[in-house]
């Protein structure tokens, strides 16, 4: 997966400016970082030229497709001074979402984990109950397909310790998956 980095450091309350603590400050007027994962362990540094290099004092973070067109949107919320929505207006890589619904387990299915293999790349996702300092991701499982057009194999552990294997699953789609029950289409 990608990753962005929140930092910053603390503004004046009363002005919204950083204060300047000189060479003692551990931190500075870091610009956040946006992190491409290049697939081989190590990652390249896209903040700049995705406009994500924010100076503003960060504190939490969202990641979730607000607008529902298959990329990852990112909400961040700042210390005294205003949010900001950083809208994904990336490429046409393809995608697949997944909602997970428990029965026997919790309804969110939180502690769910999911392996979906596409090609010959895994990836592995879980689903947390607060992802960031302050904040909470979607609970909409993500998962970037590239070029491929559709999933080969999805396999979900549920807390309850049961297991559904699916496959194949369209990309470009979201699908609602139910403990012990089925897989249906939700979108687009
Ligand atoms: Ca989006
Ligand atoms: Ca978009």
């Amino acid at each position: 997966m990608d990753m962005f980095e929140g930092v910053g450091r603390r503004s004046e309350r009363s002005t919204g400016h950083f204060l300047n603590i000189g060479q003692h400050s551990l931190n500075g007027y870091e610009r956040k970082v946006l992190f491409r994962n290049n697939g081989d362990g190590t990652f390249t540094d896209v903040a700049y030229v995705n406009g994500a290099d924010r100076v503003e004092d960060g504190r939490g973070l969202s990641i979730a497709d607000l607008d529902r067109d298959g990329e990852l949107d990112l909400v961040l919320r700042n210390y005294h001074q205003p949010a900001q929505l950083l809208r994904n207006q990336g490429g046409a890589a393809h995608w697949l979402q997944l909602v997970l619904v428990g029965t026997r387990s919790n309804r969110d299915a939180v502690g769910a984990r999911v392996r979906l293999r596409a090609g010959d790349r895994w990836q592995t996702r879980e689903v947390h109950a607060g992802s960031a300092y302050l904040s909470q991701q979607s609970l909409v499982q993500h998962f970037g397909l590239g070029d491929a057009r559709h999933a080969d194999a999805v396999e979900i552990t549920w807390p309850s310790g049961a297991h559904t294997t699916l496959g194949p699953l369209d990309g470009d789609r979201r699908w609602r998956v139910v403990e012990d029950g089925g897989v249906e289409a939700v979108g687009h």
